[in-house]
């Protein structure tokens, strides 16, 4: 069940909490994953917590707004200050794979990146990582075209009313990202050719695949970097991420999505196997 929580009023600019399901070694309170609710590497993360049953409080970041709280996490060191971030007492791990080895650590699960495969996984999450830099600047530029996924993105607590007169702010903070990434919001065609080659890669692996709908014969965390990316191909059913109309549209690339469609039937057989619906 998803239960919202009242932040502490120091925590203003990550504002939304939502509580995962408890353990009996770790109460909510401990275990906090900063993150945004669309983006596939924070998908990543709360996928291999999920896969342990490590309880943990989502706390939902906001890009731009969130920025300097996010850098006061992660720390002057790291280039680009980004999330999933897990803290976990004196812990903080900013990389969705890091997250994922500290949920193999603590989880008593079956590893979703055991050390003979490690590589492998590596391999398939840089391809992910490679593609969803395409799908990046694909998304922002249709989330910047579709009013309805402006008006979705800011904090719930805006009223509906309101969200329309305030597009130009949302506008510019959508910008402001594309700065911090250095995205193109112009070069479609290579962007969808970038993207195109990840869904090339995964294609032939699902093909190949001798353990089959796993890539590497059964179930790691290679599936869940793939799965993700296919976010920005087709968003995943809302009983998984629960998404609002206008942000589904933009999140989908209707040319790659029916190109693809045996990915992205093979995403929705990996989830429906292995993932726990949202509202479960
Ligand atoms: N290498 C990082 C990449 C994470 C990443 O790119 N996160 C983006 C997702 S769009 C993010 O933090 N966006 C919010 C922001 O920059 O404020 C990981 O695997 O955790």
């Amino acid at each position: 069940m998803r239960v919202l929580l009242r932040r502490p009023a120091r925590s203003k600019a990550l504002t939304r909490t939502t509580q995962r399901p408890k353990s009996a070694a770790v109460t909510e309170a401990a275990r906090k994953l900063v993150s945004l609710k669309v983006s596939p590497w924070s998908e990543r993360a709360k996928w291999a917590l999920d896969h342990h049953g490590l309880a943990y409080e989502v706390v939902e970041h906001f890009p731009v707004v969130g920025e300097r709280r996010l850098r006061q996490l992660v720390g002057p060191t790291k280039l680009t200050a980004t999330v999933p971030v897990l803290l976990d007492g004196d812990e903080v791990l900013s990389e969705s794979w890091d997250i994922a080895l500290y949920a193999d650590r603590v989880g008593r699960r079956t590893k979703l990146i055991p050390r003979d495969l490690e590589a492998d996984i590596k391999r398939w999450t840089g391809v992910a990582d490679e593609a969803m830099q395409a799908g990046r600047a694909l998304v922002l530029a249709a989330m910047l075209a579709t009013p309805g996924a402006l008006d979705e993105g800011g904090p719930r607590s805006v009223p509906r009313w309101l969200r329309p007169m305030l597009r130009p702010i949302a506008r510019r903070v959508m910008y402001a990202f594309a700065r911090k990434y250095g995205l193109r919001l112009d070069a479609t065609g290579e962007q969808v050719a970038a993207f195109r080659v990840g869904l090339d890669e995964l294609r032939k692996g699902v093909g190949s695949a001798a353990g089959a709908p796993f890539l590497l014969g059964s179930f790691s965390y290679a599936d869940i970097a793939m799965a993700t990316l296919l976010q920005g191909v087709a968003p995943v059913a809302d009983r998984f991420i629960r998404l609002g109309p206008g942000t589904r549209r933009a999140w989908t690339q209707e040319g790659l999505a029916s190109e693809y469609g045996d990915l992205v039937a093979w995403r929705d057989a990996i989830y429906e196997k292995q993932r726990r619906a949202e509202s479960a």
